[in-house]
């Protein structure tokens, strides 16, 4: 399967033939470093491979459109409900610098007792089957193609069936996987017995397959009332988790400790979280970090949740990390839409980027207060692992509520988690292995009647485990005739098809849109005119996911979701196809031997001049490269004294800038200098170009001149347009 940027991922291509699609890599793969790499004007110290094809940051066309990839992964969460949307929000997170997708589950998946088959829809993540996994995998590997870089695909290897996904996980190609059994216990309820019993058996597994681990410490943050008290018991759980980890088989460089800055403004946050990070560094020195972000105090301002998301991403890089975790900023409002896995993204990128070689230029004092205050945090955690071991234990520990409370230990709020060592989800199938007991595939921890004997492995005995031997495996494809990926494509495959388009963030064609509104109300009587008036656009369902006070009396703001339930056909839509810009080649040889003179400025009461500059300027691309003579007036120009140094320098075109609108002067300014120029007679022999932030080729065009050029716009642009106008043979 091949991808082409022009494209849309044809998700029927996606599922051909996948009865015999095979993972083409298996394992985790870091990213290559490219320690001082140039890239346009830059040399960056903290730099990767760079991609073959990406979106860069916004204003990197401002300096060549390059785009430095940092030098740690990057992950989004991808949790739409239904695999084949969270593919398509995949390939873009990809092309936005992500290469660490992780499939969030479908709520409840931890109680399965068994892996289920086919594509059901999930709520808020995905149930995890083997055919799910394997178009994503399918379409990820065309995606590593297309892209140029290897993309690391994971999910959950937790709940009742995690052996099971474990070994279908290493016979599919995934190649990540959170596993800590402290999870099952502590926030699923499950048999503590069982989770343990399975974990060294899930482990094993994904220890032979390549896969990298991802621990739970992080949900203590998430689930304790006041998380920057909680961070010895991070240390704790962490690690119970490496120890046990490394006793099943994992090795160092393929555990990954999972943390997450606790804190979040207006807290002091640097002076809670920079200690805790720098203690987690120090006692597990040897192991990879994960740094995720903060989703504790996450409300639905999309704007704190990513100052948040920054603060985070510092301390990410005063400390180290090697995977950069990244949350939707919309977390706290909806299950995520796409475009903010994106924003995610680009926020972690934006920041590791804009902090390139921050190590080469700040050290951490060691002589202020973080030092005491992580070693204080180690002693607290070594503190709570002595009292775990007189108190009988692990189980015994939690089964005392020792675990997730508020306190900072050793104080104790009298709210912690307390499981029953015999009871939960589970309780009581745990069994001791009888002596003849055969493990079903080759990577097993504990007894096994099929030994390893002579080099061969233990499935020799039986002619091969289907992790050896994948012809093995059994695909089943749908066993939901209703709740299958075919039906579901139906709808927006058969509209697609048939030239219609919808909006959507959630699911395909969904129609969900978000508007913003400012009301100067009171908060009450503001909401209420939010949603009415989002209910007179046509929207369907309207809900406020975010409303702002701006002040008590004066107004508040508000985003508004709803469903616009609208199609619109592609082929009746007014298209503006962009014009491709001539060769610079090309412009040269035409404008040069005709000694085109060009009068330009910022025109009315405006007094900006960079955007002309950038037009005109031979040092910034502009069009007296290609031998225009350029008359730049300045700013602030009136009309008539425009038309004058037209006349006098016998001018054919004429640039006019107007960036300020207020009460739509430019528009004004653009038909003043169309009427203008027609009185004067010279409106047949120029072309009258106006630009600026706001203009668009449509006003402009409206306004009575021949073209309007927006934001974005090169010298090349407007020269190709000038050069097409006035050549006879191209404008035919
Ligand atoms: C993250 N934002 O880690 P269910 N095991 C562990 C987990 O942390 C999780 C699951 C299993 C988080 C994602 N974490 C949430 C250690 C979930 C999933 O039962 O399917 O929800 O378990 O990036």
């Amino acid at each position: 399967m091949k991808l082409t940027p022009d494209e849309r991922l044809d998700l029927r291509e996606v599922l051909r033939d996948l009865e015999h699609y095979r993972p083409r890599r298996k394992g985790w793969s870091w990213r290559r470093r490219r320690p001082d790499h140039a890239l346009g004007p830059f040399v960056y110290a903290d730099a990767s491979e760079d991609l073959t094809r990406s979106v860069p940051l916004p204003a990197a066309h401002s300096f060549g459109g390059i785009d430095p990839q940092c030098d740690v992964v990057v992950t989004t969460e991808i949790a739409s409900g239904r695999f084949e949307d969270d593919l398509r929000r995949m390939r873009m997170a990809a092309w936005h610098g992500a290469d660490h997708l992780m499939v969030i589950r479908t709520t409840g998946q931890s109680h399965f007792d068994g892996l289920i088959e086919g594509t059901p829809e999930g709520v808020g993540g995905i149930p995890i089957t083997r055919k799910q996994i394997r178009a994503t995998r399918k379409a990820l590997d065309a995606v590593e193609d297309e892209i140029g870089r290897p993309i690391d695909f994971h999910s959950y290897v937790s709940g009742l069936a995690g052996p099971e996904m474990a070994v279908l996980f290493a016979e599919e190609g995934v190649n990540g996987a959170h596993q800590d059994p402290q999870y099952n216990v502590l926030y699923r309820n499950i048999n503590m017995h069982r989770s343990f019993v399975e974990a060294a058996e899930a482990k094993r597994v994904l220890a032979d397959g390549g896969l990298l681990q991802i621990d739970g410490a992080h949900n203590a943050n998430a689930t304790a009332k006041e998380a920057w008290k909680v961070t010895p018991e991070l240390l704790v759980q962490h690690a119970v988790n490496t120890a046990f980890s490394r006793a099943a088989g994992l090795p160092p460089e393929r555990i990954a400790l999972s943390t997450v800055p606790p804190t979040a403004p207006p807290a002091p946050k640097l002076r809670l979280d920079l200690p805790y990070a720098v203690a987690l560094r120090r006692v597990f020195a040897g192991y990879r970090f994960r740094a995720q972000q903060n989703t504790r105090y996450i409300e639905s301002d999309v704007r704190e949740a990513t100052v948040t998301h920054v603060l985070d991403t510092l301390i990410s890089r005063l400390t180290s990390a090697d995977i950069q975790s990244t949350i939707t900023p919309d977390e706290g409002r909806n299950i995520p839409w796409h475009y903010n896995n994106v924003a995610g993204v680009e926020t972690a990128r934006q920041t590791l980027m804009g902090l390139d070689g921050l190590d080469q230029l700040v050290a951490l004092r060691e002589d202020g207060p973080l030092d005491g205050q992580a070693r204080e945090i180690v002693e607290r955690a070594v503190l709570f692992l002595e009292e775990i071991e007189a108190s009988g234990g692990y189980y015994a520990a939690v089964a005392e509520g020792r675990f997730v409370d508020s306190g900072h230990y050793p104080e104790r709020a009298g709210d912690g988690i307390a499981r029953d060592p015999e009871g939960g989800v589970g309780a009581g199938v745990v069994r001791r292995r009888a002596p003849g007991y055969g493990a079903p595939v080759c990577s097993h921890f504990g007894h096994n009647v099929y030994a390893e004997e002579g080099g061969t492995k233990p499935c020799a005995s039986y002619g091969g485990c289907t992790l050896c031997d994948p012809t093995k495996i059994r695909y089943v494809d749908e066993l939901d005739t209703e709740d299958s990926v075919e039906r579901r494509l139906e709808k927006p495959l058969g509209e697609r098809a048939a030239g219609l388009l919808r909006p959507e963030v959630e699911k395909a064609g969904d129609g969900v849109v978000c508007v913003t509104l400012f009301l100067p109300e009171r908060p009450a009587v503001a909401r209420a005119a939010a949603l009415e008036l989002a209910r007179r656009m046509g929207l369907r369902e309207p809900e406020v996911i975010h409303a702002r006070l701006l002040h008590p009396a004066e107004g508040s703001v508000f985003e508004v979701k709803g469903i616009l339930d609208e199609a619109v056909r592609v082929a009746d839509l007014p298209v503006a196809e962009p014009e491709e810009r001539l060769a610079h080649a090309e412009i040269e040889a035409f404008v040069r031997p005709r000694n085109l003179h060009v009068v330009a400025a910022t025109v009315g009461e405006d007094e900006h001049s960079v955007g002309m500059q950038e037009i005109l300027d031979i040092k910034h691309g502009g069009i007296e490269r290609y031998g225009f003579r350029c008359h730049y007036l300045g700013t602030s120009v009136t009309l008539d004294a425009l038309l004058d140094a037209v006349e006098r320098h016998d001018a054919r075109v004429v640039l006019i800038s107007t960036i300020v609108t207020h009460h739509d002067v430019h528009r004004e300014n653009m038909r003043r200098l169309h009427a203008l120029a027609a009185e004067r007679g010279l409106r047949e022999r120029l072309v009258l170009v106006a630009g600026g932030t706001q203009v668009t080729d449509a006003m402009a065009r409206e306004a009575g001149l021949d073209a309007g050029f927006g934001r974005g716009t090169t010298g090349q642009d407007v020269a190709s347009f000038v050069v097409r106008r006035l050549d006879p043979d191209r404008s035919g």
